[in-house]
């Protein structure tokens, strides 16, 4: 299965995906997660990627896609994948799908965590990341609102949207996700019948 996880910043995708990947024993990339890794590694990446994080950029989008290609092409990735925080624009999105479509293993499924804006802010302030300022916070949901939300209708308009609601306890929002993933499974299987 291929999924990918989309949600505003602080919406709760690492956490829900942590479940999901041991749920369906999927690999499990978070591109945050890698980029993360390479700051604190201070590679090259990491050094690319600094100014961009800090300031609640995305980072360009050929750096991060690099990261999920050389991924997708490993062994392990061959039957699925669980993508945390990618696509994060409509160019990423598109680049998933060339991808995938080459091969010939489309996307099954797009989940979107809805959070209000007070919710998140509270989330992240909380968690005391490097990139979690009230400054940095502002401009991410900035940003996600101009280049990530578009990423929704892309999934709707291509019948891969599951939307969840993220404002529940974590153990609810999972629930509601795996909800979603055999509704869609059921409503799969009678189409091919
Ligand atoms: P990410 O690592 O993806 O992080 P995030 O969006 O901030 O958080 P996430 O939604 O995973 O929240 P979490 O589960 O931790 O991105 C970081 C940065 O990397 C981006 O700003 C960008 O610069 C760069 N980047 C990443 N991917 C990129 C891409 N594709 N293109 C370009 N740039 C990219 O949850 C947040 C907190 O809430 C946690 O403390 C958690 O414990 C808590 N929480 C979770 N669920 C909860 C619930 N239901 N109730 C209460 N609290 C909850």
């Amino acid at each position: 299965m291929y999924i990918v996880m989309i949600g505003p910043p602080g919406s709760g995708k690492g956490t829900q995906s942590e479940r999901l990947v041991q749920e369906f024993d999927l690999p499990h990339l978070s591109t945050g997660e890698v980029l993360r890794e390479a700051m604190r590694e201070e590679t090259q990446l990491g050094r690319a990627a600094t100014k961009y994080m800090e300031s609640g950029q995305l980072v360009p989008d050929e750096l991060v896609f690099n990261i999920v290609r050389e991924r997708l092409q490993e062994v392990d990735c061959r039957d699925g994948v669980l993508l945390d925080g990618f696509p994060r624009n409509v160019h990423q999105a598109d680049l998933l799908q060339a991808f995938l479509d080459e091969r010939g293993t489309p996307l099954d499924l797009a989940v979107a965590l809805e959070v209000d804006r007070d919710e998140l802010i509270r989330r992240m302030l909380a968690r005391h990341r490097p990139d979690d300022t009230p400054e940095t916070i502002a401009q991410r949901l900035e940003v996600y609102h101009a280049e990530t939300a578009p990423v929704l209708d892309y999934y709707r308009r291509r019948d891969l949207l599951l939307t969840v609601n993220g404002m529940q306890s974590p153990d609810e929002v999972y629930r509601d996700i795996l909800e979603g993933i055999e509704s869609f499974r059921r409503q799969r299987a009678g189409e091919r019948r």
